[in-house]
């Protein structure tokens, strides 16, 4: 067994934390107090390799494999997690199954400008009645002569007022179960397709969470993604790898705070010496290192399982329950470690403790998760 990154690794983990460093968290309370992101920064994140990391040369790609994207997701979070999340978007959510179910015609299209980060791709799957129970979707398609007509709404879309194009899960019937439902590629300025608000949250307040409305909004028949009836297995499959990067936002959230509650720990002094000197503090301080480093080796050992392919369902899940529950724990600790300070915002632990939340809810609650878990551990026969 050998735990050591390679030569590519350590390059790419040290692109992304220069990158981190001197353009992202220099702003990070910037772009959470105006909620607004830098399309700049999303197209240097481009030059820079990061918005392809993961997919193919051919289209503009690194075609690195998931440990480089999770070093790039982990290193990205410690400086601003929206900024993370458009990375995580094109890798995953909407990257990865055009690279697996797309034609060439829509691959060529669709991915060279994600690659540089000209354009932004979103995925639609959440409604207001359907989100754990993604199978309970109400959009639907209906297909005619020249292509499809979707109708429905969508929420909880992330960079949705921001994209350009969006992958967007439809049912043929309402009620008709996972297999009658397909994925479609749509562009923002299909008629039809209306954007529209965008929530006020938590944290994770840059990267716009919004609201998708269809009404009788046509598209042709080269917009459908994979095989018709394939869009559950689609979205469920993605959402596997995309699970395994959550969990790497996590680790970057949290290992920012705890090197914030370290450093201050040194500094601050109370009863005449610094706060690290009270065991009080230290053993704060080793939980957090602890848990870090649990979570840091579930989704390392998730992304490997993935680049040697083998199945990694089962431990893409069991890392972002993992992982996304010790950054909240973490930030937890990392406020109280810093005291009254913690809650301001100068000091940053505030908002990684609020952007730390997102982690358990989105590409699936902790309860689904647990949920896959169970399942892997009795498969059905
Ligand atoms: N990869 C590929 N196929 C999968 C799959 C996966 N990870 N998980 C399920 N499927 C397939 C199943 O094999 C089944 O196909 P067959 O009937 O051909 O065997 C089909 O999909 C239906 O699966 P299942 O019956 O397990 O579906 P359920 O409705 O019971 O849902 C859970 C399963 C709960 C696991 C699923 O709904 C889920 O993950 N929900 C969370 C959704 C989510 O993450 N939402 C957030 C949206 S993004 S912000």
């Amino acid at each position: 067994m050998d735990f050591a990154l390679s030569e590519d690794h350590l390059a790419v983990q040290e692109v992304a934390r220069g990158f981190a460093e001197k353009k992202l968290k220099p702003r990070a309370e910037e772009f959470d107090a105006e909620a607004k992101m830098d399309r700049d920064l999303i197209k240097e994140m481009g030059d820079l390799g990061l918005m392809g990391i993961t997919l193919p040369e051919q289209y503009g790609g690194g075609e690195m494999d998931a440990v480089s994207y999770v070093l790039t997701c982990e290193e990205l979070s410690r400086g601003c997690t929206s900024h993370c999340g458009i990375v995580m978007l094109h890798n995953s959510l909407y990257g990865f199954p055009l690279v697996k179910h797309g034609t060439e015609e829509q691959k060529q299209k669709y991915l060279p400008p994600i690659c540089t980060g000209e354009n932004i791709g979103v995925f639609a799957l959440s409604e207001p009645g359907a989100g754990s129970d993604a199978a309970s979707i109400t959009t639907t398609y209906t297909e005619t002569d020249d292509g499809y007509v979707i109708n429905g709404n969508k929420i909880f879309v992330t960079m949705g007022s921001m994209c350009n194009n969006a992958l967007v899960f439809a049912i043929k019937e309402k009620g008709g179960g996972p297999k009658a439902i397909s994925a479609f590629l749509i562009d923002r300025d299909t008629e039809g397709f209306e954007i529209g608000a965008n929530e006020k949250k938590m944290g994770f307040k840059a990267s716009p969470t919004t609201e998708f409305a269809f009404m009788d909004c046509k598209v042709p028949k080269g917009a459908l993604l994979g095989e018709e009836g394939q869009g559950f297995k689609i979205a469920m499959s993605t959402l596997d790898g995309g699970r395994i990067s959550v969990g790497a936002m996590s680790l970057g959230i949290a290992q920012e705070a705890l090197d914030i509650a370290v450093k201050y720990s040194q500094e601050r002094e109370q009863f005449g010496k610094p706060i690290a000197a009270f065991q009080a503090i230290q053993f704060h301080l080793a939980d957090m290192s602890v848990q870090l480093e649990a979570a840091r080796n579930l989704v390392y050992k998730a992304a490997w399982l993935k680049d040697v392919g083998q199945p990694y369902s089962m431990a893409a899940a069991q890392a972002k329950l993992f992982a996304s529950e010790m950054a909240t724990s973490v930030t937890h600790h990392a406020v109280q470690v810093l005291g009254g300070y913690g809650y301001c915002s100068e000091y940053h632990v505030e908002r990684l403790y609020r952007d730390a939340r997102v982690t358990e809810l989105f590409e699936g609650t902790s309860e689904m998760q647990r949920i896959v878990i169970a399942r892997g551990l009795m498969p059905r026969k």
